[in-house]
């Protein structure tokens, strides 16, 4: 007999060699026709797998699994993806299959084909997909013998599957799915039947790939789809990317006209005027956050000796995404990847007091990093980027004061910012990294009961860490949902020894400070991004790159908006004059697409009555004001929230 030990803690036995869903009959008939899976031990396994002895690894823990299952989202989509292979198969005689694995959201499959797949394609596919959903194919799963599949598999000219087998250690089961006259090689699980499968799939796009993704291999066709366990989570997903493709910043950009980046310099932003006026609006409020927290901005060099990045350790540990140049008199010096070995040269100039403790070092700094060009994704994912970073010198007992003050200031800027933390990851030791077990096992301690002392529920990233400490990652939650990582706060007892960094401590003994590595925004272009994003390219009017157009509705009120225009830029605000000959909706379009927030309109009304009628973006109608008032309206929503 076998005992399971069900969700409830109860316990059951059943005879050796019973599947899953004899267990769920034996609960209710409605359960049975419901299950579409069973989790035993933590294993999910087919509904109609037998239930022996050697499946028990543990304390017999024992579940259905239906549709609502997180487990059977995952099952649905790999499923799908094997309908698709079907479907694929019986439309295209000779489309050899390879390997299709769950991605986000769905699947894909790579197939071998000669000729290549279209989009009108992709619908007859998933036209045929659905029809096997409707044949309500039985899926099974059968163990085979090694040499006869790959004879079988190869038999069928199916190279890449004999392959895979070949491939695999002599110690694995080979298990093949039948599904109709259909079969996949595959580890499973499944669901009992295509029915499950249900038709809340789309297949998406088309793409390349190369056999075991080596550009020295065959090339093949990739389709990606998504999948999903009802009808209404598929159309909400569609949605979701509709509005995500709204927001697209690289988009936006265009039509905003802030920025580009050209073939010539791949993961480097030509910042154009508005671009850069909310860079700039940005740079500055951070700047005021920061001088008012205590911090000290500095400005170190660009490039520094081979040397100095051997002895920080970064040569060795993180070379692979440094970019490095040789001058004219042969010295090889590197474009700098973080700051922080520039950062630890100021602090070591003059001997320093623990008095002089925490030392806040902050630079704009920029950085170079080399991403693989198809890693790149426009201003989000680049190589040439500028940190809001910091540096802070401390003694060991102000670690904990240290990153509070830390997660406070970042919380209050995340919020001034329209944004809010959703998430805080922590970073543990990395295969490649400096310093020894000991050091490590201090400093992962010490930033864990920091942050948690901070009020931080953490979820942990083992091996994700820095190489030379551990690391937390601040993650926001934006209008739509989508997580974003940002924010870091790092400790380091590594790099100031390996760079020689000491105080003169109370007793007058020398030691060395500890460390903190830590950035809000991360970086501008990131950060830049992902606000574009979450306002939909609509932002805050402090922020905005153009702040008010004034745009009049005939050639009369010329004088009278030229006059607004000034009165405007005298309060610091960005200010722009349309006095264009077109009708004043083509005006208002044209301003509303580029995003600015506010339009006044001004007709000969307005200029002899001394008013402003002001039209918010999004908004409805427009609102008549005087001109002082309006003006009084505008200069507090131009102003940043930390000096309001
Ligand atoms: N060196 C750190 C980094 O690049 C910053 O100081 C945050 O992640």
């Amino acid at each position: 007999m076998i005992d399971l030990v069900f969700p409830d803690g109860s316990s059951r036995q059943y005879p050796d060699g019973a599947t899953g869903r004899d267990v769920a009959a034996a609960i209710s008939k409605s359960l049975e026709k419901k299950a579409l899976l069973i989790k035993l031990d933590g294993q999910v396994l087919d509904l109609d797998r037998r239930l022996t002895p050697d499946l028990l690894t543990g304390e017999r823990k024992f579940e259905i699994l239906t549709r609502e299952a997180p487990e059977a989202l995952d099952t649905i989509r790999h499923d799908t993806a094997h309908v698709l292979a079907e479907a694929v198969q019986e439309l295209f005689p000779g489309t050899q299959v390879t390997i299709g694995p769950n991605v986000e959201d769905g699947f894909y499959y790579d197939f071998a084909r000669d000729e290549p797949f279209s989009l009108d394609d992709l619908e007859k596919i998933e036209k045929r997909m659905k029809e096997i959903v409707d044949r309500d194919e039985k899926i099974t799963r059968e163990v085979w013998d090694r040499n006869e599949a790959i004879a079988h598999f190869d038999g069928i000219g199916e190279q890449y599957k004999a392959q895979i087998i070949r491939d695999l250690p002599d110690t694995d089961t080979i298990t093949v799915y039948r599904q109709g006259n259909w079969k996949d090689l595959c580890r499973g699980p499944h669901l009992p039947s295509t029915k499950h499968v249900g038709k809340a799939f789309k297949l998406t796009k088309l793409a390349g790939a190369y056999w075991r993704g080596d550009q020295n291999n065959a090339q093949l066709q990739r389709i990606y789809g998504t999948a999903w366990a009802s009808e209404a989570d598929l159309e909400a997903h569609l949605k979701r990317i509709e509005e995500a493709e709204k927001r697209d910043h690289r988009k936006l950009g265009k039509t905003m006209d802030l920025f580009h980046i050209q073939e010539e310099g791949k993961g480097m932003v030509f910042w154009h005027p508005k671009g850069w006026a909310l860079y700039r609006v940005l740079e500055d409020y951070m700047r005021r956050r920061l001088d008012a927290a205590g911090y000290k901005e500095v400005k170190t060099p660009q490039i520094l000796d081979r040397s100095l990045w051997e002895k920080s350790g970064h040569a060795e540990k993180f070379g692979h995404a440094m970019f490095m140049c040789e001058s004219a008199e042969g010295e090889v010096l590197a474009v700098k990847p973080m700051n922080c070995p520039g950062h630890i040269q100021i602090f070591n100039v003059g001997q320093k007091s623990y008095r002089e403790l925490p030392l806040r070092m902050a630079e704009f700094g920029a950085c170079h990093r080399y991403e693989p060009s198809g890693a790149m994704h426009g201003i989000m994912r680049v190589r040439a980027f500028t940190q809001d970073d910091a540096h802070i010198f401390c003694r060991e007992e102000q670690v904990t004061e240290e990153s509070a003050r830390f997660i406070e200031l970042l919380r209050s800027v995340y919020n001034d910012l329209g944004m809010t933390l959703a998430d805080t990851k922590f970073s543990t030791r990395p295969e490649l990294r400096a310093g020894t077990d000991e050091t490590w096992d201090k400093a992962e301690a010490a930033l864990a009961a920091a942050a948690e002392a901070a009020g931080e529920t953490l979820t942990l990233q083992p091996g994700e860490g820095a190489f030379y400490g551990p690391k937390l990652e601040f993650s926001l939650k934006d209008a739509i949902g989508r997580v974003w990582q940002c924010g870091t706060l790092q400790l380091d007892f590594v790099l100031p020894e390996r760079l020689d960094a000491e105080y003169v401590s109370e007793d007058g003994s020398k030691k060395r400070p500890v460390m903190l590595h830590r950035a809000i925004l991360g970086s501008f272009e990131r950060f830049i991004g992902i606000l574009l994003e979450n306002f939909a390219g609509a932002l805050p009017v402090w922020l905005a790159p153009t702040q008010v157009v004034v745009a009049t509705i005939t050639s009369d009120a010329d004088d009278y908006a030229r006059e607004v225009v000034e009165k405007l830029t005298k309060l610091g605000m960005r200010a722009e004059l349309d006095l264009r000959n077109e009708k004043i909706n083509y005006k208002i379009r044209e301003h509303s697409l580029a995003k600015v927030p506010v339009i006044a309109v001004v007709g000969r009304k307005e200029a002899e009555t001394g008013q402003l009628a002001l039209r918010r973006l999004g908004g409805e109608g427009q609102s008549v004001l005087s001109l002082e008032e309006a003006l009084r309206v505008l200069k507090s929503d131009a102003t940043p929230p930390d000096v309001a």
